[in-house]
């Protein structure tokens, strides 16, 4: 019998400071951004201490420790492991592909963030369904996770570590669970993303036994249209006003150590909150955490088995 192909679906980051144009492109649909607009994506991703391109490495890591996981849990050559990124390459359709070519006739497809929306992981398993019937792969597909326990316990777990991190300031801190932003037309769509991150958000304060706890948006795109809202720096400012000395910051929409997280959080909410008195400490991201790889493993079993 030949083996499961799992899709295992990420974001993507350029390979290097000249692949930054063309990464940008991509996002934008084809559209290449402005001189000052790149100038201003690259100076971010040259401020991130860590390497410049944390996120490509972390996902190979990533999909390493899942192949190990499903391995153990289901037996060597059960599952194989294929990548797909959103904007670079191995892109999504790139990862189908190679599932053809070994012959895969199964295929279960995962995006690596737990949160579904149609305009986020809708938009992964799109392209990823559409190439699958180009080759004949009959493809089952993860929509979210964002309850799962192993998920909410590995989240738990880094919650009260990072408290920990704000030393005598803990006492009275509030915990700030975040995720990135969206245009504001998902809500008249009805899409489920913003009740799931409040799902995965209060499971987690549940979990932890934290009373203090706020959801915030995070690094909304500049399109002229307005996006969810508020953004974790007009909800600092708001915290600093009310007196709030010491925040944690739990980015529960994302998984890895990337630009989002490295730049957003780490450089300018940092910053920001320190301008305004704010002590601002920031959860450790689940990377590839082994009860993070669980969650996945069991989300693609269920699926495999529908
Ligand atoms: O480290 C890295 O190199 C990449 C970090 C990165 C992650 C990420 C995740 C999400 N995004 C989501 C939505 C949007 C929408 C737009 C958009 C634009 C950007 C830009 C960069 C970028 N995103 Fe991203 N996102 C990351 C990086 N994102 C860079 C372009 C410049 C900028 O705005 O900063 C707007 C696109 C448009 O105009 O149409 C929308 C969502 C996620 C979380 C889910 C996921 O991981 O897929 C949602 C990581």
């Amino acid at each position: 019998m030949s083996a499961i192909g799992v899709l295992v679906m990420s974001y993507g980051t350029p390979e290097s400071l000249d692949g930054v144009e063309a990464y940008y492109t991509h996002i934008r649909h084809g559209h290449p951004p402005t001189p000052e607009q790149l100038e201003d994506l690259t100076s971010r991703y040259q401020a991130i201490v860590g390497g410049v391109f944390p996120l490509r490495e972390n996902t190979n890591r990533q999909v390493e420790a899942l192949q190990r996981t499903l391995d153990e849990r289901a037996g060597a050559g059960r599952y194989r492991c294929y990548q797909g990124l959103k904007h670079a390459a191995p892109f999504i359709e790139d990862g189908v592909a190679a599932m053809a070519a070994d012959g895969v006739k199964e295929a279960v497809a995962i995006v690596l963030t737990p949160q579904f929306s149609s305009m986020s992981v809708g938009g992964y398993l799109k392209r990823a369904r559409e190439e699958a019937r180009k080759h004949g792969i009959r493809l089952a597909e993860v929509e979210s996770y964002h309850l799962h326990p192993e998920l909410i316990d590995a989240l738990n777990k880094r919650v009260t570590n990072g408290l920990e991190k704000l030393g005598d300031d803990k006492e009275g801190a509030l915990v700030l669970f975040s995720a990135h932003s969206l245009p504001a037309k998902i809500v008249e769509m009805k899409d489920p993303y913003p009740e799931q991150l409040l799902e995965t958000s209060k499971a987690i304060a549940d979990a932890a036994g934290i009373g203090r706890w706020q959801f915030t948006w995070q690094s909304a795109g500049q399109t002229g249209t307005p996006w969810l809202g508020p953004d974790i720096l007009e909800t600092l400012d708001a915290l600093a006003r009310e007196g709030t000395k010491a925040v944690l910051v739990a980015p529960v929409g994302f998984v890895s150590d990337h630009l989002e997280v490295l730049y957003d959080l780490d450089i300018e909410a940092k910053k920001f909150a320190a301008e305004k008195g704010i002590h601002l400490e920031r959860i450790d991201m689940l990377n590839d955490d082994s009860q993070y790889m669980n969650a996945l493993t069991d989300s693609i079993a269920h699926a495999a088995n529908k």
